[in-house]
Order: structure tokens, then sequence, then C-alpha cells
């Protein structure tokens, strides 16, 4: 694919977040976009970000779980990146910034030191984890009725759109990451529950897995980054009004409310 169609497939992308207008998938007009293609046009998406001023967060892990691999027919898991402008102070997720969110519970990762792959076990990665976080993800992909092929999510920044980072701060030593129960309600109703096992078995999986994938593209994980692991419940979709709230075992709870 030229430079010039990545350049404008990112753009256009931008645009549907900026425009909170829902778009037709990019594989309708380029049905052969190859996985390695859309990893280019999300790589010239973040770059737009950064040249906007945004800053990175840190990269995050989807399609974690095995029924969304199932669900894309595919068997290995996704990334994208977090930006300062997804993260809010307060409680509230404005609605009429996003088109048709959905919130996931997470574990978050905070690394105090590089981890560089191809070959980050999960003993590498509990070794380079200054804290665990709870932390609810916002997804919102900018594709019409969030229908999209493998290709069309990653180049969307794997749907990446707003986070709540809880305020409980564990060291991975402090619990058993894979063994923490998960609630996720909405407006007192409980929604979904999970444990983190549900994240590749182990969420320090996850960030193996990524350190692992990031280094085929000569690029590593970094020191102060917050990781997202990916799902431990299933995506929930959200209307204006309601109450969101999660809770996790031995990491609190995080909750917010959906406003215009
Ligand atoms: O964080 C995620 O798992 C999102 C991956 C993209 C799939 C989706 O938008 O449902
Ligand atoms: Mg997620």
């Amino acid at each position: 694919m030229e430079n010039e169609t990545i350049k404008k497939i990112a753009d256009f992308l931008v645009e549907a977040e900026k425009e909170k207008k829902e778009v037709p998938r990019i594989t309708a007009e380029y049905p052969d976009l190859s996985v390695e293609e859309a990893y280019a046009i999300q790589e010239e998406l973040v770059n737009i970000r950064l040249g906007q001023g945004h800053r990175m967060i840190g990269p995050k892990m989807g399609l974690t779980s095995h029924a969304k691999m199932k669900q894309l027919n595919v068997d290995e898991p996704i990334y994208g990146y977090i930006f300062d402008y997804m993260v809010t102070d307060e409680n509230v997720l404005h609605v009429n910034e996003l088109i048709h969110p959905k919130v996931e519970a997470e574990i978050a990762f905070i690394l105090s030191s590089d981890l560089e792959g191809p070959d980050v076990t999960t003993e590498d990665v509990l070794a380079s984890t200054e804290y665990v976080v709870p932390a609810l993800e916002v997804i919102d992909s900018r594709y019409q009725n969030f229908q999209f092929t493998l290709p069309d999510v990653i180049a969307d920044n794997a749907s990446s759109s707003r986070v709540f980072f809880g305020s409980v701060m564990k060291k991975p030593d402090e619990m058993e990451l894979d063994l923490v129960g998960v609630t996720l309600a909405i407006n007192g109703e409980l929604r979904d529950l999970g444990a983190s096992a549900a994240v590749l078995d182990h969420p320090a999986n996850s960030v193996a897995m990524l350190a692992n994938m990031l280094s085929r593209k000569g690029k590593k994980l970094k020191a102060g980054q917050v990781i997202l692991t990916g799902g431990i419940t299933g995506a929930q979709l959200l209307s204006q009004g309601d109450l969101v709230s999660a809770k996790w075992d031995g990491l609190g709870t995080v909750e917010f409310k959906v406003e215009q």
C-alpha cells in the first residue's frame, strides 16, 4: 500500500473520531488490507496524535479473551495506544464526545524498567512492574455498528477512546494477579463478572506478549508506561445517565457517570 493511501486512511479515522461520526470499515474499500498495512495506518494515526501535541500514556492490548479472539477468528491479540486526552480526572464520561461507547474492566501495569522482546516472559514482566492499578476502558469503534475485520480494528487504534483509572496501586507480589475477581455493574445491576485469568490466563502474559509483538517492529515497552492488559469482563454498551461501577478483589472500585 502506498504511503499516501496509508496517510489518507489515518486522516479519515482521526476525522471520524473528531467528528464523532461512525464510518464504513476500511476493508469495504480495501478488501485486501493486511494486518501489516493496518499497523502502518495505526502508526501514522499515532504520529498524527503526537504531532497534535498529545502525550502517549502507553500501549494497550485488545482481543485478549478467547471469546473476542474467536469472534474475529484470530489467534493473536492486537495492540493500540492510549493518549493523555483519553484519560480524565473527573468521574464523568461525556457521551456527546463519542459515537457508541462500551466499557470493559481491566488491570493496568505500570513498568519500573524497559521490557524488550523477543523473549520476554511473564516472570520478566512481574520483575519489571512497579504497580498494577484497576482501569475501566471505554472503547468506541469508529466503524458503523462496531462491525469490523481484524485489519480494520487495528487501523482504528484498537477502538481506544477513554480510560478511568482507580486510585489503589498494588505491587505485583502483593496479590495473586491471575485470581482477581471483577464485577461490572451499571445502574446498580450486575452486567458482567470475570476473573483476571480471562486475560491470556494471566494479565502479565498479556504484557509479555505485547513486548514480544512490539519487538517485531523494533519497539519496546518503556519504564513509566501504563499498559492496559485487556478486558476481564465483556464490553457493555453505555447510554446517557448510566452510572458505571466496577469492583476488583484487592484493587478497589472505579465508578463514573455517563453524561452529555
Ligand atoms: O480493548 C479492546 O479489547 C478493544 C479491541 C477492539 C475490539 C472492539 O472494539 O471490540
Ligand atoms: Mg480493552
